[in-house]
């Protein structure tokens, strides 16, 4: 199972972290930004060289070009990989993307220690994912509240009812994500998002991710009540950006 070998080798590098406190703190707005959307629906724009389901998306990735032309496309915010072993991502892309780019960032990753937290910080991360699947309520709700008095904002991210109320039952994040991916078997499947989104306490948020490739996806996860989408392959892999968010 590819998230369980994932969380090892993020075990292995997180115990090599030191415990370190700094007074960074993120300086772009992520969740305001999504509240005031360009468009009708949110778009986190994802910047991923390669995936454990599709291997290499784009060779020679620039990370910082990519990111200008989803600002230019009109993304609300940017999401960037930076686990180098399963994505090819790394920690200096969302310092290295802010430069040329104005939009706030989410540090993509699997985040299991509260090292990673502060680590996320000086990356220069506004937002972090937290993955139901990869940790325990308790270990969740302490992660969230770590994340947020550090200032970050925090996307949760849950693939099943069973997932969503045992996140419901230690937090209420202001922004939930519906990974239509089972990190497990790599299947997409959008129904994911609809049989989720009722069950989403209002003042929450709902982003629907993964899998979302052609307007009729975006106009199905919008019927379904999602009130953003995170797409990676589909925009990493248009030529014309611009074109690709136009629906
Ligand atoms: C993007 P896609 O199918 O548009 O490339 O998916 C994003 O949802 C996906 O990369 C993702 C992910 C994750 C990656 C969702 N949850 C957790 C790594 C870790």
């Amino acid at each position: 199972m590819i998230l369980e070998q994932i969380i090892a080798k993020k075990q292995e590098e997180t115990a090599g972290l030191s415990f370190i406190e700094s007074d960074a703190r993120p300086d772009r707005n992520f969740l305001d930004a999504l509240r005031k959307p360009v468009r009708q629906k949110a778009v986190i724009a994802e910047i991923k060289k390669a995936s454990p389901s599709k291997g290499v998306i784009v060779e020679n990735m620039n990370p910082a070009g990519i990111g200008r032309a989803y600002e230019n496309a009109g993304a609300d915010v940017l999401s960037i990989l930076t686990d180098e072993t399963f994505f090819k991502g790394h920690s200096r892309f969302i310092k290295e993307v802010k430069q040329h780019v104005n939009l706030p960032v989410l540090r993509k990753d699997f985040i299991i220690d509260e090292r990673q937290i502060e680590e996320s910080v000086l990356m220069g991360a506004d937002a972090i994912l937290l993955i139901a699947a990869a940790l325990k309520p308790e270990e969740l709700a302490y992660l969230h509240e770590k994340a947020v008095q550090r200032g970050l904002d925090v996307l949760v991210e849950v693939h099943s009812e069973t997932e969503l109320r045992d996140v419901l039952s230690v937090c209420t994040p202001h922004l939930l994500g519906v990974n239509n991916r089972d990190l497990n078997t790599f299947r997409t499947c959008l129904s994911f998002t609809e049989k989720i989104a009722p069950l989403i306490p209002k003042g929450t948020m709902l982003i629907s991710e993964s899998g979302i490739h052609t307007p009729e996806d975006v106009r199905r996860v919008a019927a379904a009540g999602a009130d953003g989408l995170l797409i990676g392959e589909a925009l990493m892999l248009a030529e014309d950006k611009r074109k690709k968010l136009d629906f």
